[in-house]
């Protein structure tokens, strides 16, 4: 599956929804009615608690907007002539502001909105009033339906199987991300590189389930030392490997590349052990400059005998960052 701009910009709201939640709680069965109607709001209020959904109401678009910032939310139920702000205007916002919630509108006016204009509005689906309570049951259940088979893909396409870890594509995304991140609030941000020496040796002596159990391993240790939430590691190949550092400088990041290197050594894999570049962002630098002047540094350390850790340290300039934290009067 190709991430094109929306499911990119889905997979990161879901990937900050899943990283906030413990896991368990995902995916609580919660809907928001919207509808102007007292008599509406009870009567969906009443039979979606009876199907088992946990059911909020407001009774127009400002109101729904307060209550999806405050409160967890999987689907909107929202009718579309209100006052204040209508549901068409609803649909738009949350869909912007709310990428991975779905929403259903529904109207007693199906003349004056056309079903075309709704789902471009971005809801998945339309139900004429009156309703019939069993039809939107059906139709929450396909939508719950959907939602789940595109989380999984969204899952599949962001991770890589053998290691956990995030795999290339959505390294290629993130670090757009994260160096525009830096860029707006003027902090620091490192990238490394790693790579296994000599596992092509490892493969060839212990096979390649063993060869697999070691990436696997390295994931393990990657994932053990990064910060949660902050840091992310990723198996941008073979046994190559990345990790993505926020808030931190060349001096903290080669600190945490050294105690992978130590951690992976301490593994005792044969005779592998991992050589990592260590570089800094500063703004004007592309994506591709980046990873390159990293992986440079990786063959360096690569190149003065491996299991080592290298740091550009001349090709970044700190003078751009504003965050007091890390501005350094030395
Ligand atoms: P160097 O010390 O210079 O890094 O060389 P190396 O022996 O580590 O080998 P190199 O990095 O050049 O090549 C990586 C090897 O990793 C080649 C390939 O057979 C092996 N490999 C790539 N993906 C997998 C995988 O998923 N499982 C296993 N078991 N081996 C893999
Ligand atoms: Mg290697």
């Amino acid at each position: 599956m190709d991430l094109d701009q929306t499911s990119a910009s889905t997979a990161t709201a879901l990937l900050k929804k899943w990283e906030s939640e413990p896991n368990g709680t995902r995916e609580k069965k919660r809907i928001l009615v919207v509808d102007d109607e007292p008599p509406v709001r009870r009567l969906l209020k009443k039979a979606l608690t009876q199907f088992g959904y946990d059911v909020l109401t407001a009774d127009d678009g400002l109101n729904a907007l307060s209550i999806l910032h405050n409160e967890s939310v999987t689907t909107v139920l929202t009718d579309l002539n209100m006052p204040n702000m209508g549901g068409l205007e609803l649909i738009s916002v949350v869909k912007k502001e709310f990428p991975e919630i779905d929403i259903i509108a529904m109207t007693g006016f199906s003349k004056d909105y056309r079903y075309i204009d709704v789902i471009n509005a971005g809801a998945c689906d339309f139900i004429n009033k009156p309703f019939d309570l069993e039809e939107i049951e059906a139709k929450l259940q396909r939508v719950a339906l959907e939602r789940s088979l595109k989380h999984q893909l969204i899952f599949l396409s962001m991770h890589d199987e053998m290691t956990g870890l995030y795999n290339k594509r959505y390294f290629n995304q993130r670090i757009i991300e994260e160096m525009g991140r830096a860029e707006r609030q003027g902090y620091p941000l490192s990238l490394l590189l790693l790579d296994i020496d000599k596992y092509k040796k490892y493969n060839d002596t212990f096979g390649h389930v063993e060869g697999d159990a070691a990436l696997a391993r390295l994931g393990q240790i990657l994932n053990g030392n990064v910060r949660r939430n902050v840091d992310s590691a990723f198996r941008v190949g073979g046994d190559e490997f990345a990790v993505i550092v926020p808030e931190a400088k060349i001096k903290e990041s080669s600190s945490l590349a050294e105690r992978l290197r130590t951690s992976y050594e301490a593994a005792k894999l044969g005779e592998t052990t991992i050589s990592i570049g260590v570089s800094e962002y500063y703004p004007g630098l592309d994506a591709k400059s980046f990873y390159q002047t990293t992986d440079a540094a990786l063959y360096r350390a690569k190149s003065l005998g491996g299991n080592r850790v290298v740091a550009d340290q001349e090709n970044y300039d700190s003078s751009w960052i504003t965050n007091r934290r890390y501005v350094t009067t030395e």
